[in-house]
């Protein structure tokens, strides 16, 4: 008896909803409890399903799909908005004696009642406000001025820590129409691998991981927002009534409706217990994931807050303790001028080697002349000098105080100090660059790359090598390495025979190095190694890319505009297409080869693996290659279903999960040896 249309229409409608809490389960698995149960491949098989199923339904489709945290088309700009209720900030306390005041004012202000507050984390990030209406997501705003910000809302979407629709139980049945205030972050990992993908695609880095938060939510694509892995930790919650006789019972509700809050938090009774509070997360802040720059401590009473009120800025029940950034005052023995594999110069203090956080510092950077400019700093001067989450300490300011006269201006130099070559520096763009085609500093910085362990992976080719083989002219551009005879490599001082041979047995290998390591090596702007793998596997071969029309790199998902312009200027480029040909006239590997994913073997047949850690003789692809062809599967995260943990050196939280279950872990010799019988 075939179905009737409404009893197929509710069927559809029940396996979209089943789809759906399959998908936002899997979701909360892996960004929130970091524990995935499938592999990416198998989330992508769901979402793909649902969007099929949506697509053929679109009645059914609702904003609150998980299909519908990735928005469309870039936007223009962010309209501005007014917040109903303005977003103040915190007064700001720097010692116990401040934290102890912010409680004598507060036991005056509640005629002497006894105060109990919440101490929670200050979370380093950029402020948002989250409107739902009916529990659902309408609209996400940055806090701006406090008064007005801007709407980001397609932005915050991508945000996997932030519901798209409030969980529904007992608590939260009431609320429907509330407003969330809280940090939105980049843990560190996630910040230091943006700034690894940023330098390999030489874009500027980020200072620290609020900048790149901040960088990150206003980004005009969603998608790119998507990419960053940013984070959002709720604090607060505004309702039309006061719903919560607390604030600790308001954080409670955030984490029923679905929010993370922050759990490093305590209902202190008086100060001294947020004072104890305070002394114990000094401690603990280095081993946290997020960078929190202070406590912030509330009176937990709503009723008193309310008494309590307002200044024109800052609530007077929420006070910030903030603690002392690390900073060191020492002096500038020499202000230099490093030159990049793009040609950016960067002056960078050499200073009298310091004690800061922990570390001797010896050197600081100076960004650009616009920065000297602005400090004045002058060799000779004493500067204090601060670590806050940056990688590099960076100068604040100058002790002019200590100042005898005879400190010495910085004089910006007006040719390339590597190579001689001519200085540009692109209107508003705050970075000088040698524009010499031949400059031996970027020569020799493209060459280290080409060599570099992700890109062509040539052991051996190091700093002092580099340095021989571009002044002495033996390598004008990396097609000369495939030139290099033993006589060659010899002549080149302190280089014995069996080096020299191990050298160039390294080059020759390095022939046969897949496509998207090629295409890394190559060093072109923006195109980092992830891009890399992208466009070798969309276009196949050098040869395509050279041919490619910037609409065709355009229309490679995930390839965007300024990237697609960067790599179809780079491949039409008459010098870097000869440098192609002779690349392939030396036999170098230029067609992508699909690592043939029909196992050779079932050595591995069935079994899971997850990679950690840094591989000393495979990169991880050649891992999960070498897996894959023996029958077994690469996961991103350890979980129950994992059966080895391959760790390398430096291996991170995956190789504490594997040892917490009880999973077997094996280095990439024991991975090897199991191959070969
Ligand atoms: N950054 C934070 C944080 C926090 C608000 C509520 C009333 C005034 C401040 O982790 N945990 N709690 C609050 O409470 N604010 C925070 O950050 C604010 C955003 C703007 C100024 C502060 O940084």
């Amino acid at each position: 008896m075939p179905k009737s249309s409404t009893e197929q229409q509710s069927n559809i409608a029940r396996d979209i909803e089943t789809l759906r809490a399959e998908i936002l389960r899997h979701e909360a698995l892996y960004y929130v409890h970091d524990a995935p149960e499938i592999t990416d491949v198998e989330y992508d098989a769901l979402m793909r399903r649902l969007c099929e199923l949506e697509d053929a339904h679109p009645e059914l489709r609702t904003s609150d799909s998980p299909t519908q945290r990735v928005g469309g088309q870039p936007s223009e700009g962010f309209a501005e908005v007014t917040h109903p209720r303005p977003m103040l900030s915190l007064d700001n306390s720097y010692n116990i004696e401040d934290l102890r005041a912010f409680d004598e004012r507060c036991r005056k202000l509640s005629d002497g009642r006894a105060v109990s507050y919440v101490a929670e984390l200050k979370i380093d990030g950029l402020s948002l406000s989250l409107h739902y209406e009916n529990a659902t997501l309408v609209r996400g705003l940055t806090r701006g001025d406090g008064r007005r910000g801007e709407d980001v809302t397609a932005n915050v979407r991508t945000i996997q820590t932030i519901p798209l629709r409030l969980k529904n139980d007992k608590e939260t049945d009431a609320l429907h129409d509330i407003e969330v205030r809280g940090e939105a972050y980049l843990s560190r990992k996630a910040f230091e691998r943006l700034n690894l993908e940023r330098e390999e695609k030489d874009e500027a880095k980020f200072a620290n991981p609020r900048n790149a938060a901040a960088g990150s939510v206003r980004q005009l694509d969603a998608k790119v927002v998507r990419s960053r892995r940013l984070a959002f930790f709720a604090y607060d919650v505004l309702a039309n009534r006061k719903p919560f006789a607390t604030h600790h019972a308001a954080l409670e509700f955030l984490e029923a409706a679905g929010f993370q809050v922050n759990p490093h938090r305590a209902v202190c009774a008086n100060i001294d217990e947020v004072i104890a509070f305070c002394n114990a997360m000094e401690a603990e802040r280095d081993r946290l994931d997020y960078e929190i720059d202070g406590i912030v401590v509330k009176v937990d009473s709503t009723a008193l807050q309310e008494e309590f009120g307002t200044t024109a800025k800052a609530p007077r029940w929420a006070i910030a303790y903030k603690y002392p950034a690390r900073q060191a005052t020492t002096r500038v023995n020499s202000i230099v001028v490093q030159v990049g594999r793009t040609g950016a110069l960067t002056p960078v203090a050499n200073l009298e080697p310091v004690l800061l956080a922990g570390t001797i510092v010896s050197r600081a950077t100076l960004h650009n002349e616009d920065e000297i400019r602005r400090l004045d700093v002058r060799t000779g001067d004493y500067v204090n000098i601060e670590k806050s989450g940056e990688i590099i300490p960076k100068v604040l300011s100058v002790v002019t105080s200590r100042r005898t006269g005879a400190e010495v201006e910085f004089i910006p130099p007006a040719h390339c100090p590597v190579c001689g070559g001519d200085i540009s520096r692109p209107e508003g763009e705050a970075v000088s660059r040698c524009v010499a085609a031949d400059c031996a500093a970027q020569l020799k910085a493209r060459l280290l790359h080409f060599a570099s362990r992700r890109a062509m992976r040539i052991e051996g080719l190091g700093e002092a090598l580099a340095e021989q083989m571009t002044t002495t002219k033996l390598v004008c551009d990396v097609s000369d390495l495939y030139k290099l005879t033993l006589a060659d490599v010899i002549a080149l001082e302190r280089k014995a025979e069996k080096s020299a041979t191990n050298l160039l047995t390294q080059i020759e290998a390095s022939k046969t190095r897949e496509l998207p390591q090629l295409v890394f090596a190559l060093g072109v702007r923006h195109v980092g190694e992830r891009t890399a793998g992208i466009l070798a596997r969309a276009f196949g071969s050098l040869t395509r890319l050279e041919t490619a029309t910037v609409g065709q790199l355009d229309d490679v998902p995930e390839i965007g505009s300024v990237v697609a312009q960067s790599v179809h200027d780079w491949f039409h480029d008459a010098g870097n297409q000869a440098l192609c040909q002779r690349l392939r006239e030396a036999g170098v590997q230029t067609e992508y080869r699909t690592s043939s994913t029909t196992p050779t073997s079932a050595t591995f047949a069935g079994k899971q693996f997850v990679l950690t850690g840094k591989l000393s003789t495979l990169t991880r692809d050649e891992a999960r290659a070498l897996i894959e062809q023996n029958g077994g599967r690469v996961a991103s995260s350890v979980s129950k279903k994992t059966d080895y943990v391959v760790a390398g050196e430096d291996a991170g939280s995956k190789l504490d999960k594997a040892n917490e279950l009880g999973v077997t872990v094996i280095d990439e010799a024991t991975l090897k040896g199991e191959l070969i019988h």
